[in-house]
Formats: C-alpha cells, sequence, structure tokens
C-alpha cells in the first residue's frame, strides 16, 4: 500500500446549505472525521471564478445550470487538511449522482437535486491545487499547532 500522505483539499458547500442551516451539521462530519481546518471564508462567488472552476463541464448540458446556480447566493469556501484529505472528504461527499449518493454521505443524505448537491470536494491534487488558487490567497491558509494532530492528522 502507498505511504499516506498529508494533503490540502478544496471544500465548499454550495448555495442553500447557508439558507438550510447545514453548515454546522456537515462541518462536524468534517470534523468528526479528524480533518483540519486550514482556511474557510463565506463568499458570493462571481461568474468568471465560476466558469474558470468548472471548465471542464463547458458545453454539457447542465453546465448554464451549474454557473447560475454556483453564483446565485453565498458559498463556504474551504481549505481542508488531513491525511489523505482529498479522498477521505470525497468519500464523505458521496456519488456526484443523487441517485448515486448513498445514505451516510453528505449528499446522499441531503442532496435532492444532481445540479444542487450541496458540496463540492476537489477530486485529485492537481485540481486542488488549482481550486485553492483560484479561491485562496496564501496569506489565508493557516499553519497551527494542533495538540490533537496525533489522534488524527
Ligand atoms: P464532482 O467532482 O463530484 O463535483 O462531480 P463533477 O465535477 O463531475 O460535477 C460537477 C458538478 O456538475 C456537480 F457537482 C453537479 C453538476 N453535474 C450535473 O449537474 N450533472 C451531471 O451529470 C454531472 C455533474
Amino acid at each position: 500500500m502507498a505511504a499516506m500522505a498529508y494533503q490540502l483539499t478544496y471544500v465548499m458547500l454550495k448555495p442553500g446549505v447557508i439558507q438550510r442551516r447545514l453548515v454546522g451539521e456537515i462541518l462536524r462530519r468534517l470534523e468528526d472525521k479528524g480533518l483540519e481546518l486550514r482556511g474557510m471564508k463565506l463568499m458570493r462567488i462571481a461568474r468568471e471564478p465560476a466558469e474558470e472552476h468548472y471548465g471542464e463541464h463547458r458545453g454539457k448540458a447542465f453546465y448554464d445550470d451549474l454557473i447560475s446556480y454556483i453564483t446565485s447566493g453565498p458559498v463556504l469556501a474551504m481549505v481542508i487538511g488531513g491525511e489523505e484529505a482529498i479522498g477521505r472528504v470525497r468519500l464523505l461527499a458521496g456519488a456526484t449522482r443523487v441517485d448515486e449518493a448513498l445514505p451516510g454521505t453528505i449528499r446522499g443524505d441531503f442532496a435532492a437535486v444532481t445540479t444542487k448537491n450541496i458540496i463540492h470536494a476537489s477530486d485529485s491534487p492537481e485540481s486542488a491545487q488549482r481550486e485553492i488558487g483560484l479561491f485562496f490567497l496564501e496569506s489565508e491558509i493557516l499553519e497551527y499547532e494542533d495538540p490533537n494532530g496525533p489522534w488524527t492528522v
């Protein structure tokens, strides 16, 4: 088995999560897994960074809906750190399509529409780096001592 690695991942709670008062519930799940909060901000995404973020989907049938949704209200943008954080957050998030997202996952439990599937989480180290760079300044990503680190990360 390959050695584990500490990773940073870009996680975004999409519009609707704030209005549905689901922020605490979702953060609880990330914290329960021992993941670290390294950066966080509530923001309204402009069209340009939204199109850059979802560039790979340009031209697809759901693209326009996706862009209007993601720019329709505030999102909670986060940089999350931890051992194998990218894969672990993807597991917690669950499958992209709501009909495939298993109960117990964030999307499985809270998403009813695929285009509005509650949470974004980077799918590779390359996307994580790109997405973090798109939404966070380096100075907004904090390093700090975590006395519980040995039990979690
Ligand atoms: P994920 O990495 O799980 O967010 O999935 P994708 O990058 O494939 O999709 C990005 C977003 O596009 C999804 F969160 C929702 C939207 N989408 C659809 O609306 N329909 C699809 O069939 C696929 C994706």
